[in-house]
């Protein structure tokens, strides 16, 4: 059975647990929890298994270690039956790997620096180094990253074109994330609210948290 370290509730190991649940494989992993509000994922057994010090990571059977949530995602996709979340023409798949890494570069990655430099964060023990200017210069890249898929969304049904796929995912996560840090979705921006109440009703997503 392959295991998924992680830390259920936080974004990108909720980028798993959907991924899982769109290929109705949730059932099929085991999760095991890294206590990551208290440091185990800092501690040598952790970075022996991901040196980046982040969940998730998967384990398969025979020990192989995968980390980073788009190769995680990926070999879920490849795995389980079930329709592609990855994309199955060549335009398909460079169109989804191209909005998965926008999703991180232009959410995730900033929602994750404002959080982790210009506020608590994970708390004093573990943000050893905090750059309050530079964590709120990330949360105003997080806003035109919202603008920026709002756009996208006012184009299209999804995050590519018109088919659900692994970038929808990312981009959920990005939202995830932005609600825990208090970060609202700017007022102007109507096609993002009204795709994520569309997403909030997958199966998948409601019972990832
Ligand atoms: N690029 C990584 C990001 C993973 C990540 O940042 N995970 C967070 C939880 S949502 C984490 O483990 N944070 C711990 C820390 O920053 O110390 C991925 O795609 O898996």
């Amino acid at each position: 059975m392959m295991k998924i370290y992680e830390y259920k509730g936080f974004p990108n190991p909720a980028r798993v647990r959907i991924a899982l649940g769109e290929k109705n494989a949730t059932d099929t992993v085991q999760f095991v929890s890294v206590d990551v509000p208290n440091g185990e994922h800092r501690t040598p057994e952790f970075l022996a298994k991901n040196p980046s010090g982040v969940v998730p990571v998967l384990e398969l059977a025979d020990g192989t270690l995968i980390a980073e949530c788009t190769a995680i995602t990926e070999y879920i996709d490849q795995v389980f039956a079930g329709p592609s979340l990855c994309g199955t023409t060549p335009v398909q798949r460079a169109k989804t790997h191209m909005m998965q890494r926008r999703g991180e570069a232009y959410l995730l990655e900033p929602v994750s620096a404002y959080f982790h430099h210009a506020t608590p964060g994970l708390g004093p023990k573990l943000e050893t180094y905090q750059n309050r200017e530079w964590g709120e210069k990330q949360r105003g890249r997080a806003v035109d990253g919202m603008r920026y898929f709002d756009q996208v969304l006012s184009e299209h049904a999804y995050v590519v074109g018109d088919e659900f796929s692994m970038a929808d995912i990312t981009v959920f996560a990005g939202l995830l994330f932005s609600d825990f840090v208090n970060l609202e979705v700017p007022r102007e921006c109507r096609a993002l609210p009204a795709w994520r109440r569309k997403m909030e009703q997958r199966p998948s997503v409601a019972g990832c948290g």
